[in-house]
């Protein structure tokens, strides 16, 4: 008897977003539908796309930690604030690999890595590159996040394997030099151009509940929308407040706003893996849930984020199979006949591992 959440499914093959193009009104005009108006169009946007139920998890790995000379105002890693996190040396590439291992055996598809600084120095690439190397044997999908590249950097990350890289434009542009004052929007847009230009496929999105107006998250989506093409990835983090840092004390968002963020996501993104991303710890299982109805088929899995803790993996556990949500597996399927494609992914379902 197959597991009463198992079920297997092929999707049709690299299913590459298209252009599209949504200017602001549009996009604010679907964040004032009615609530049950726009998550109706979320799910039908979502259930066009994507078989029902299919959660990728991803698990957050911190590679270098701290001492960043960014003054990004939500972070903790930054130099500009006095926060409880100090900086530390990279992981040596065992730990990163045991951890990669871990993730995968508890049913993660996709590794996510994260280094603080402002880019990445020539040292460090080939340390970050060896590491997306066997990372990517372990048959998981990479994804890096090491702040803004250059082009040939942007091409041996390509090289070694990388899949996605994260690259979030945060905010609206109206709202960014409230946020960073140390790099520009043009400076995001530039490295995200240049990911594009390797190859590669981008993980871009931002955070709702830094004191931004309803217009300027739909600003922040306009943005993403049209990208050419959009995001294969949208992380939609909500504002994890921390102690020292400028949006310490910010007011909290209502929950339901960063629900319909999720859903306008999905609507103008459709094929877009959409990730619950941070927050979700202090959302509750209430939320989560309509997040899920709105469209997020991703969530970061593991009990830690980058400096702060994720929801429980156990919370996880419990909180999809109790919503029926299944989750997705990627095998890469070498062909064995001729003529067929050289390979392909298969997409399947699996129950958690315990
Ligand atoms: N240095 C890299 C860069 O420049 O993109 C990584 C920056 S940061 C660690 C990666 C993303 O995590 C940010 O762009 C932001 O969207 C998210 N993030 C960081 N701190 C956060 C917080 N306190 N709450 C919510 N999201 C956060
Ligand atoms: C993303 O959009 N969110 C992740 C990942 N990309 C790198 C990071 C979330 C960080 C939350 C705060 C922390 O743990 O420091």
């Amino acid at each position: 008897m197959p597991h009463p959440l198992t079920f297997h499914q092929t999707l049709p093959k690299a299913a590459m977003p298209t252009a599209s193009t949504w200017p602001v009104e549009d996009v604010l005009d679907l964040f004032e539908l009615p609530f049950n108006t726009l998550l109706f169009r979320a799910q039908e946007a979502h259930r066009a796309h994507f078989p029902e139920g299919d959660i990728e998890l991803s698990t957050l790995i911190s590679l270098k930690t701290g001492g960043c000379t960014e003054d990004c105002g939500y972070c903790s890693q930054s130099v500009h604030h006095d926060t409880s996190v100090r900086a530390s040396k990279m992981l040596s590439p065992e730990v990163v690999l045991e951890a990669a291992r871990k993730a995968k055996a508890n049913g993660a598809t996709r590794f996510c890595m994260g280094a603080s600084g402002r880019s990445p120095n020539d040292r460090d690439m080939e340390k970050y590159e060896a590491i997306v190397r066997s990372v990517k044997a372990l048959g998981l999908e990479t994804c890096v996040t090491l702040g803004m590249l250059r082009d040939d950097q942007a091409k041996r990350l390509k090289e070694a394997g990388l899949d996605y890289y994260n690259h979030n434009l945060d905010t609206s542009p109206t709202h960014y030099n409230h946020i960073t004052s140390t790099h520009s929007y043009q400076d995001r847009l530039d490295t995200l151009g240049r990911v594009r230009k390797a190859g590669l496929k981008i993980c871009c999105g931002g955070i709702v509940g830094m004191g931004e107006s309803r217009r300027q998250r739909a600003e922040l989506i306009s943005q993403l929308a049209n990208l050419n093409p959009y995001p294969e990835s949208v992380p939609i983090n909500h504002l994890v407040p921390i102690e020292g840092t400028p949006l310490a004390d910010v007011s909290p968002l209502d929950p339901l706003e960063f629900v319909r963020t999720i859903a306008v996501a999905r609507i103008v993104m459709p094929e877009a893996r959409v990730r619950m991303s941070a927050g979700r710890r202090e959302l509750g299982d209430t939320v989560q849930a309509l997040c899920f109805l709105a469209g997020a088929n991703s969530i970061f899995y593991g009990d830690k984020l980058l400096t702060t803790d994720n929801a429980e993996a156990e919370d996880d556990r419990v909180l999809l199979e109790k919503l029926g949500l299944k989750t997705r597996q990627v095998t890469e399927v070498k062909a064995r006949m001729p003529g067929l494609e050289d390979d392909h992914h298969e997409h399947s379902h699996a129950p958690l591992a315990g």
